[in-house]
């Protein structure tokens, strides 16, 4: 099934000048993109979208983290968007993440691992909300 998912790339990707290699990574892997946008998030716009995360100990610096410089909001399609994603980016902790994956590649921390994106169909459905409108996809 023909999926949409959110991909962010995070401060630390767009800092260190790597959008473009990524974005090269996530087009290889099959993903149209449907959106995209450069932003910088203010403290109180990346505490919302992190909502989910505010009772976990890391939810503070993950919001300062986030805020600290511009970011690249994505929308992309593909099949299997979701997870397809989650695959080509890797684990969470770049440590643990398979080789050749975004994170393995790109990452720092856990906190600084240089893309974001969704987990699920109804997580993915407000992430897009949340940075795009209809208009702004194609
Ligand atoms: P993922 O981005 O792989 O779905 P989540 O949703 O558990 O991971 O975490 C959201 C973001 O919070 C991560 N991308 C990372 O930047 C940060 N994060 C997750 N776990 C930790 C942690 N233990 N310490 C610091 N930051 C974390």
């Amino acid at each position: 099934m023909l999926e949409r998912t959110l991909a962010i790339l995070k401060p630390d990707t767009v800092a260190a000048g790597d959008a473009g290699k990524i974005l090269a990574m996530i087009e290889a892997a099959g993903f149209r993109i449907a959106g995209m946008k450069m932003l910088s998030l203010s403290e109180k716009k990346a505490g919302q979208f992190y909502a989910v995360h505010r009772e976990r100990p890391f939810y503070g610096s993950l919001v300062k983290f986030m805020s600290e410089g511009p970011v690249i909001p994505m929308v992309l399609e593909r099949e299997n968007a979701i997870p397809q994603l989650r695959q080509v980016m890797g684990a969470t902790d770049p440590a643990k993440a398979s080789d050749g994956t975004i994170r393995k590649l790109h990452g720092t921390s856990i906190e600084r691992n240089s893309i974001h994106g969704s987990d699920a169909p109804d997580t993915a459905r407000f992430e897009i909300g949340f940075f795009f409108s209809e208009y702004e996809l194609v």
